[in-house]
């Protein structure tokens, strides 16, 4: 499906190294070095039954900004994106509200796209919907069945008789946890809570995911030779969507560390039991974003949304100053203070930068360089641009006019290449 406009990355002199992130899988820190010329990086999309809330900017903010570093350290970025436009929240939300599903979906992604364009998130070469990909996605479940990884559970809601749901076998499965480093018994701790179905009779093991779900009545489901006609489980999409648009091992599967276990363990897992691993080379997590001492999510609805605050008149600029201030792996809670922070910065930033001469937006251009390589230290990087504009001398003052202005559009470039923003 369409993406959304990219805002254009300026060139910059010189080139950054090559960032240092934490990889979940390791749990310690990784170089994210692509093999050849371009890094291909996944990233888990949304579900769209609701709007972009801070918490889904954050993640898409983070991976946008590690794009930014790869690029600038001299290679292209892959970017890859799906959209799960058919799962069980969404048709229950439509059901909730009388509306069609692939309505709400449609809605709900186009409302994504236009945050995303305002904070200036670059997008995504390709941005798929599972929709869009059932008879790849079928294939591969039947692939698992074929070679018994997989296996049948009957079940006597579908809509056709003698139908069953598809499940991977994990237990054939030792990779398992190679992702998460989760125990078992962490697993079954979140797994319900996670989309899994542990009490599901007829599975084998409590954790396996389901792969393929016959139709039940009042369901949208897709024909796929081999398979009762039904739609894809959750982690499937990814597998395959990630894989199909990339490859094997690609560079980095990230997200929310909400999908760290089940979501993106079962997807390497599953890519495993297809065609060998790895699924990717490092697995990178941004921590949840909070509102009122809870997770800001769709389900329990203490949302701030990019949307609403837009149309309030906020400057999307100063919400992206707000993610860009918080680091990517401590969890934080949105305040109204953490935005009125980013305005003045961000006013401050406008007065200041035509007063920034050559040396001083080299020297930033370094620092910029040098804490963003650093697992991402965008908050390191804002405290450097700050300290140059408050160190710039006043206007009339020091440097000549003829390096203030070649300092200030470096400097604008180098905000607006690494950072996304441009004052
Ligand atoms: N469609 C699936 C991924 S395949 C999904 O998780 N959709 S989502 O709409 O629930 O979330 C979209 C992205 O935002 C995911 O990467 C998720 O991990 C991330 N996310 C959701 N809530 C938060 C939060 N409160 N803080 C940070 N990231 C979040
Ligand atoms: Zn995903």
């Amino acid at each position: 499906m369409n993406s959304w406009p990219s805002p254009p990355v300026p060139a910059l002199p010189g080139r950054g190294g090559f960032p240092v992130v934490h990889d979940s899988a390791s749990g310690g820190p990784r170089t994210i070095r692509p093999e050849g010329d371009t890094a291909r990086l996944y990233v888990c999309g949304i579900t769209p039954y609701d709007a972009t809330h801070l918490g889904h900017a954050a993640t898409y903010v983070t991976f946008d900004v590690l794009g930014r570093v790869l690029r600038d350290a001299g290679v292209d970025v892959d970017y890859v994106q799906n959209v799960t436009d058919v799962d069980d929240p969404l048709l229950e939300r439509a059901q909730r509200d009388g509306l069609d599903w692939r309505e709400l979906a449609a809605r709900e992604i186009q409302l994504f796209r236009d945050d995303m364009s305002a904070l200036r998130v670059l997008a995504p070469r390709a941005y798929v919907g599972v929709v869009e990909r059932i008879a790849g996605i079928g294939a591969d479940v039947r692939r698992l069945l074929d070679s018994g990884a997989a296996y049948l559970v009957p079940n006597d809601d579908a809509v056709q008789a003698d139908s069953s749901d598809v499940y991977l076998d994990v237990s054939a499965r030792p990779d398992l946890g190679g992702v998460s480093g989760w125990t078992r018994e962490q697993m079954l701790e979140v797994y319900a809570d996670r989309g899994g179905d542990p009490d599901r009779p007829g599975k084998r093991d409590a954790l396996d995911p389901l792969l393929w779900r016959a139709a039940r009545p009042g369901e949208p489901s897709w024909e796929v030779d081999g398979l009762p006609a039904g739609r894809p489980g959750w982690h499937i999409e990814c597998t395959y969507i990630a894989a199909g648009e990339l490859g094997p091992a690609f560079d980095v599967q990230g997200g929310g560390i909400d999908l760290v276990f089940p979501h993106h363990e079962m997807s390497a897992v599953q890519a495993d039991a297809l065609d060998g691993g790895p699924f990717a080379r490092a697995y990178v997590h941004q921590e949840m974003v909070g509102l009122d001492g809870h997770k800001m999510s769709k389900s329990r609805g203490n949302l701030v949304l990019v949307s609403k605050l837009r149309a309030g008149g906020v400057d999307p600029a100063a919400i992206r100053l707000v993610l860009l201030g918080q680091h990517y792996r401590t969890p934080w809670e949105w305040t109204d203070d953490l935005l009125r922070v980013a305005e003045n910065r961000l006013a401050a930033w406008r007065e200041g930068v035509d007063r920034i001469d050559e040396d001083a937006a080299r020297a930033l251009l370094a620092a910029l360089r040098e804490r963003l390589a650093d697992d991402l230290d965008t908050a390191g990087a804002l405290a450097a641009v700050d300290a140059a504009v408050a160190a710039a001398p006043g206007a009339g003052d020091g440097s000549d006019a003829a390096s203030r202005t070649s300092g200030s559009g470096l400097t604008r470039d180098a905000l607006d290449a690494l950072l996304g923003v441009r004052p």
